[in-house]
């Protein structure tokens, strides 16, 4: 019998056939268009990435051109050393200045919709985004924020919190923004951690009906963080909030001597650009950090091939800007291929399950990239909500996040493209800034719940614990090969972190955290973090796949499966289970699921014990933690970082049940 430390090989035994190739109508017009394509450049790429990224790079605006592409010293990355650049200029100045300058950058659309009293100018074309950014630079240089400063941003989905993230890039100040939803105990240790003097944030935002307190929050966060100096505010809710003189500032009325003229400051492509906070499994937040030039080469070049961007897109990604993908799809990539970008500032389910659907219909939406968590909520309200709109006018969805289980698939397929757009699932994460494992969606047939391939320049390898290519079929570790343009720089203030926990589990190479296993046309499967991997009686398994399989079952929503210590087996597998809307829980229904697992894994997979739940405990990006349905799972303590959490009384109530 194997323990899970002598092998890194896990057994993987969901298989899954259906094949959807791109169609031809969408093919004719693609900026890539065969499989042959593809593997030439990818090939180009690997054997020579300096020539392949410097080609790429010469795109995008420069004010001193590099001399030297990538230099390597593992662990630590420089891209286009030597040069300089702007981000801002490179998604605002580029388009302003031209032809594009009337073209809508900014779509917005508030959460309470069309109420007089509160909304707002909608559309914000590339020339007003360039003077409101200039305009709020110039009054970040007035409170004495100079390059290399941090700021936090703690904001509601308004367009002033792009303004923001804009405008720290124009001087040279790197942002890092804390999610609205946080509490204030998070914002603090950020603040401390990064050593930020000036947090911009608003008034309130508004989530799913209700005011979320921002600006109390942050108050409540500066009582520990005397570095702090200045406060910028930004009035959306108009509810009364506490002014401290001299450190609180009303944006409105501190903006209205700011000139519309702002040189950008020149940086080096290695300055950094943003930190951006995740949750490790230690009590203390990872602030990942990113640099200038190799990040936002990385954004244009993903954004423009694995959505086909096109001059004509109305491109939506519903990510929020606290998240990764907020950064790097929602604005960054957009803004840099001169899209147009719709920003929404409230719940999917407001006032109505069918939000998202009037938003696509209200703004001919063509690109959409959401979330599995979304989708299985969708499904879980039910699809009445989308057939009431025509939905015409998608031509491309997107799933990020986690892997996406068939059942979803399909059904975002069916009843949300028509069966006429392709799906990029897109594997990534904070750490590699921009995707890693997608689809060319003119390209790549698709399979439910697989990424497929390698985006340019990324060597993506299934390897054992030595670094050895796993055979095809066989899970192992997913680690990446090469430095690439967007990697991360390091973790902020932690080198020795940064080293340890990304470049010393498998010599050489990157690791992800994930399990993975490739198929035999070679396409990436991933099976989860390696931490969820659990052995019962001597099989390896991704809890993921079991956790897909349940969800495979009609009554079931949503499904977190985890182990728990057992005296015969080493681990027992213990289900958490959401019921779609009207099913009822039975031990009777335990049984069938643990049968449905039996018959579409293998006996080995069925779990010891099926627990009901109304909710499972998500990160705010809708990641489960399975962290702490290990510890629930086990009676023991909960410990680590909770910061990123969203809903404490779930957590609280799937405690009490087990007492
Ligand atoms: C973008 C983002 C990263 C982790 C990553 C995976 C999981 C993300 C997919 C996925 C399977 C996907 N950044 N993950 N995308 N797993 N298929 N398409 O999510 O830093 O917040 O998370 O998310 O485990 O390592 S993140």
């Amino acid at each position: 019998m194997q323990t899970a430390s002598s092998s890194s090989d896990i057994t993987s035994s969901l298989r899954e056939s259906r094949n959807f190739k791109p169609p031809a109508e969408f093919v004719k017009r693609a900026h890539l268009k065969s499989m042959a394509q593809y593997r030439k450049l990818y090939a180009e790429s690997i054997r020579n990435p300096d020539k392949f990224w410097g080609k790429a790079a010469a795109e995008l605006e420069w004010m001193k051109p590099w001399t030297k592409v990538c230099d390597w010293k593992e662990p630590h990355a420089k891209w286009f050393v030597g040069g300089k650049t702007n981000m801002s200029v490179n998604c605002i100045d580029r388009h302003a200045h031209g032809w594009r300058r009337n073209k809508v950058a900014l779509i917005w659309e508030g959460e309470p919709g069309d109420e007089p009293h509160i909304s707002r100018a909608r559309n914000i074309p590339y020339a007003s985004l360039l003077r409101q950014t200039c305009q709020f630079a110039n009054v970040l240089k007035q409170f004495g924020v100079k390059k290399g400063d941090r700021v936090i941003i703690y904001m509601p989905m308004i367009p002033e919190a792009v303004f923001a993230m804009l405008a720290c890039t124009r001087i040279g100040a790197v942002h890092s923004i804390v999610f609205g939803g946080f509490s204030s105990e998070a914002i603090k240790d950020r603040i401390l951690d990064c050593g930020a003097e000036v947090v911009i944030t608003a008034d309130g935002g508004y989530r799913r009906g209700a005011v979320i307190e921002l600006k109390k929050n942050v108050d409540a966060a500066l009582a520990h963080c005397p570095g702090v100096r200045h406060v910028l505010v930004v009035k959306r809710t108009e509810q009364p909030v506490h002014m401290v003189p001299g450190r609180d500032h009303w944006w409105h009325e501190v903006q209205q001597n700011a000139s519309y003229e702002c040189p950008p400051e020149p940086m080096n492509s290695e300055d950094p650009l943003f930190i951006l906070y995740t949750s490790g499994s230690t009590g203390k937040p990872k602030g990942i950090y990113h640099t200038t030039a190799g990040f936002m080469l990385g954004c244009q070049m993903t954004t423009k091939y694995v959505f086909d961007a096109k001059e004509d897109d109305v491109y939506w990604c519903t990510a929020d800007i606290g998240w990764v993908t907020g950064h790097s799809y929602s604005i960054y990539g957009a803004l840099l291929n001169g899209l147009t970008t719709v920003l929404y500032e409230g719940a999917p389910n407001h006032p109505a399950p069918d939000r998202f659907w009037q938003i696509i219909d209200k703004f001919g939406v063509t690109i959409f990239y959401t979330a599995p968590t979304a989708i299985r909520a969708f499904i879980k309200w039910g699809e009445q909500h989308v057939l009431k709109h025509s939905l015409k006018t998608l031509r491309l969805l997107g799933s990020v996040g986690e892997p996406i289980n068939p059942e979803a698939w399909i059904w975002y397929h069916k009843v949300v493209g028509k069966g006429r757009c392709p799906i990029v699932d897109t594997w990534w994460q904070t750490e590699t800034g921009t995707i890693m494992i997608s689809p060319l969606p003119g390209v790549t047939p698709t399979r439910p719940g697989t990424a497929t391939l390698p985006f340019f320049g990324v060597d993506a390898a299934v390897v054992n614990k030595e670094g050895k290519e796993q055979p095809r079929n066989v899970g192992g570790l997913l680690v990446i090969r090469k430095p690439w343009p967007s990697m991360l720089r390091g973790i902020w203030g932690d080198p020795d972190r940064y080293r340890k926990q990304y470049w010393s589990e498998v010599k050489g190479c990157y690791f992800t955290g994930d399990g993975a296993r490739r198929d035999k046309d070679g396409y990436f499967w991933i099976m989860g973090r390696i931490d969820d991997v659990v052995n019962v009686a001597g099989h390896r398994l991704g809890t993921m796949e079991v956790e897909s399989a349940l969800v495979g079952h009609k009554m079931v929503a949503e499904a977190a499966v985890v182990a728990r210590p057992d005296d015969l087996k080493g681990q027992a597998l213990v289900a958490f289970v959401t019921l779609k809307g009207g099913q009822v829980p039975s031990n009777d229904l335990k049984d069938q699921l643990r049968a449905h697992v039996g018959k579409e894994i293998g006996a080995h997979a069925k779990p010891d014990d099926v627990r009901f739940t109304d909710a499972l405990p998500k990160t705010r990006s809708g990641k489960i933690m399975r962290r702490l349905l290990r510890e629930v799972a086990t009676g023991g303590e909960i410990r680590g970082d909770m910061t990123t959490l969203e809903d404490f009384s779930t957590l609280a109530r799937l405690r009490h049940d087990e007492e």
